[in-house]
């Protein structure tokens, strides 16, 4: 009997499962979104209804900057308050499997049989749409499971992990002392998502000049301030917290600081800006992912094969080939499939 309450396919059963603190169910939800398409699109119906009540917080850097070992001490943080911790790393370069990824002082295993925390590593290669479509939509499920927060992780080196990170009702970005000699980060883009800048391994030299650099460019972005809501058209400054996450040391005023900012957000009214924002620009990301799996499941028929043989044979140009697929895509009397 038990058994057959997991295997349920039913996305609204296992919602139900999981906000009663099913693990097995969040994975398999989390699967489903993972792989994209129609079980995704399934999972989102039931998630949505029952979102929203999680403060996301994304986390970017470098790697190696100490973005994993922070999150692992921000769950502690969390806990001791009986907060319930949801947490997706969109890491391809250091996935959570195995255990060791935290970091070698504090690993994932410190919470993995805490009922309260859950952790993901993101695998979302090769389906359609990719991390940009299926975090936020992983981010609200763990939102819907009853999760108080969730935290996302992201390597802030691509455009799409920092727009991912920027995802967030809170973007930290996370550097090291020297920072400002390092060319590999996409430094501008971070600068315009950053609602916090922790400083992390303040432990080695260089914290306060890197505390310097940061504050002048923040002091140069708020001249270039545009409409959007986004960091300081809120009157918000983004603060910078210098941490050891490794040992602990300045992980509270981090805390205290994700609180505040939240707190901030909701007083504002910025929140629900930044959601409405967010929201709109999902829209648009899910309905391209739609249009590009009608296209890819076209592009695997006879009509597809017979368009691209008139343009090898020069009987038909390129765009009215595609003009005429993208027709017959979108007219309901086609079954793609033939
Ligand atoms: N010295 C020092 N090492 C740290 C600190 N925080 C993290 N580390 C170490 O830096 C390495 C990379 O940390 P990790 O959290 O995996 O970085 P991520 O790639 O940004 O997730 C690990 O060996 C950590 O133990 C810190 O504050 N000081
Ligand atoms: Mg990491």
């Amino acid at each position: 009997v038990i058994v057959s309450r997991l295997r349920t396919t039913d996305p609204g059963e296992l919602l139900a499962a999981a906000r009663g603190g099913d693990r097995a169910a969040v994975a398999r939800l989390l699967t489903q979104v993972e792989q994209g398409g129609d079980g995704a699109a399934a999972v989102d119906q039931v998630a949505f209804a029952a979102s929203g009540a999680a403060h996301t917080i994304g986390l970017t850097g470098s790697p190696g900057a100490g973005k994993s070992t922070l999150t692992s001490v921000l769950i502690g943080e969390a806990r001791h308050i009986e907060l319930r911790v949801g947490v997706l790393a969109v890491d391809p370069s250091s996935p959570f499997t195995g255990g060791a990824i935290l970091g070698d002082r504090v690993r994932m295993s410190d919470h993995a049989l805490d009922d309260g925390v859950f952790i993901r590593s993101m695998a979302t290669r090769g389906h359609l749409g990719g991390l940009a479509v299926a975090t936020p939509q992983a981010a609200r499920l763990l939102d819907a499971c009853g999760f108080d927060r969730v935290l996302i992780e992201t390597v802030g080196v691509g455009q799409v992990e920092v727009e991912v990170a920027g995802e967030a009702d809170t973007t930290v970005v996370v550097v090291n002392p020297g920072w400002g000699d390092s060319v590999q980060a996409n430094k501008a883009g971070l600068m315009e998502i950053a609602d916090l800048f922790v400083i992390n391994k303040a432990d080695r030299a260089g914290v306060a000049d890197t505390r310097r650099d940061l504050e002048q460019m923040l002091e140069l972005s708020a001249h270039t301030e545009g409409s959007a809501p986004g960091p300081g058209a809120y009157g918000w400054r983004p603060p910078i917290v210098a941490t050891v996450a490794s040992t602990g040391d300045g992980v509270g005023e981090l805390w205290a600081e994700l609180e505040r900012h939240r707190v901030h957000l909701e007083v504002t009214g910025a929140l629900g800006e930044r959601r409405a924002v967010r929201l709109a620009g999902e829209v648009e990301r899910v309905l391209v992912a739609r249009l590009a799996e009608r296209v890819a499941r076209l592009a695997v028929g006879p009509a597809f094969e017979a368009a691209r043989a008139a343009v090898i044979e020069h009987r038909l140009d390129p765009w009215t080939a595609a003009d005429q697929l993208l027709d017959r895509a979108f007219d309901p009397a086609v079954d793609l499939a033939i």
